[in-house]
């Protein structure tokens, strides 16, 4: 079992990094340096209770930044490196791609050379821990999972993006000999997600009461795991996982997109003492998703028998702490759609870029 002193984080301010520094600041006594860029997606609000706290560090630093990234490794000498920061909406990447190129294949290789530079003299017990996603291995029919052997197939500029950073990964590993490991994990819900995102956005516009976009004929399928689920697969691994090793992690819990709007609207409906289709009414189909992955489903297996893994959450309660978490955060939800977020940012921010 690995043991470290310092964790730097990256995207720590996003949804899934937020969660991740929580748990991990009550779980452990590491010091926790947390590199964030703040893009729209990174809101450091999240972590205001732990702020100011001795062993907690922020710095707004875009991981592209070769100089930067290094004079932070260099002064806090992280042994473990948990990589969460990514461009990751798939629309965006479709309207948008280079953003997705830059962060996640030049920040992840700027990343990987700062650690191969700092541990260039002793690498033993350190660690390099890469996030991905089951979207590198591309789309599924009816049958059929994806399993840590399945041929990368990425459809997207995003899942593209994050199969090549995977690649670069792994060719650190075998021509560096840099300690790396890698999970790919299935689609995430839970507090902080940003609400463009399939599930935050349908709460927050049923709240408001505004269409629910459904893309194509909603029934494609999508493996959802509740984030903190994924955070205690990702300490496994850092702890226990063999260098060198992929591991998926996934939720087995498949639902289609339609189905899982009916289920929020019935949810919401029923914790704002309304008609159980009250909400239904506000469900519209509109034009596919260019290239639309049609079905994902992990086989996580090896997380399981090789480390012990188990999810603690089930889906009905999980949604339930989701749904109840962006009823009782609706400022959250204005602040970071209203752009006043961005604003304070700007603000308060602005020269540390
Ligand atoms: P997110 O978009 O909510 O957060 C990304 C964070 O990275 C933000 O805080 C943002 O400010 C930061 N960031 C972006 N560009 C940066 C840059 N150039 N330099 C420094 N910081 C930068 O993302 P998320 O949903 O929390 O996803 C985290 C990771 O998990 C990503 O690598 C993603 O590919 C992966 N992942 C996500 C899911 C999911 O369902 N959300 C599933 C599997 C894997
Ligand atoms: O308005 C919508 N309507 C809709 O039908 C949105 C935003 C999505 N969808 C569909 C598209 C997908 O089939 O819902 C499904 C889920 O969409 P997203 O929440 O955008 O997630 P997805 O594209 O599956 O990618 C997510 O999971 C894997 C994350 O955004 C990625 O970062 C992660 O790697």
């Amino acid at each position: 079992m690995r043991k470290f002193d310092t964790v730097l984080v990256t995207g720590g301010c996003g949804f899934i990094g937020t969660n991740f520094i929580k748990y991990i600041f009550d779980k452990t006594n590491y010091k926790i340096i947390n590199i964030d860029a703040l893009t729209y997606a990174g809101n450091i609000k999240n972590l205001i209770d732990i702020e100011n706290k001795d062993r907690y560090f922020f710095e707004r630093v875009n991981i592209c930044d070769a100089k930067k990234v290094n004079s932070i490794f260099e002064k806090y000498k992280p042994d473990c490196i948990v990589h969460f920061a990514a461009e990751s909406h798939v629309d965006r990447s479709i309207f948008g791609p280079k953003d997705f190129i830059d962060t996640n294949i030049i920040g992840t290789f700027t990343l990987l050379e700062a650690a191969r530079n700092l541990w260039k003299d002793n690498a033993n017990g350190k660690l390099f821990h890469h996030i991905s996603t089951d979207e590198v291995y591309g789309s599924l029919s009816d049958t059929g999972y994806f399993y840590e052997t399945t041929a990368y197939d990425p459809r997207s500029p995003y899942s593209a993006s994050k199969a090549s950073s995977d690649h670069i990964v792994k060719a650190y590993y075998h021509t560096y000999n840099l300690p790396v490991t890698i999970s790919n994990c299935s689609n995430n819900y839970g507090p902080y997600q940003f609400p463009e995102k399939l599930i935050p956005l349908m709460i927050s516009n049923i709240i408001e009461e505004k269409d629910l976009p459904v893309y194509g004929d909603g029934k494609n399928i999508r493996d959802w795991i509740f984030v903190e689920d994924h955070n205690n697969a990702v300490l496994d691994i850092i702890y226990k996982g063999r260098v060198g090793e992929t591991y998926n992690i996934g939720g087995e819990n498949e639902i289609t997109n339609i189905d899982m709007v009916n289920i929020l609207c019935e949810k919401l409906a029923s914790k704002m003492n309304k008609d159980k289709d009250y909400y239904k009414r506000l469900i519209k189909f509109v034009k596919d998703r260019a290239g639309h992955d049609r079905r994902y489903a992990i086989n996580c297996d090896k997380i399981k028998k090789e480390l012990g893994w188990k999810r603690q959450y089930d889906f009905n309660t999980a949604i339930d702490i989701t749904i109840d978490w962006y009823l009782n955060n609706k400022e959250w939800i204005y602040d970071v759609k209203s752009g006043e977020y961005q604003k304070w940012i700007e603000l308060n921010y602005s020269n540390s870029l």
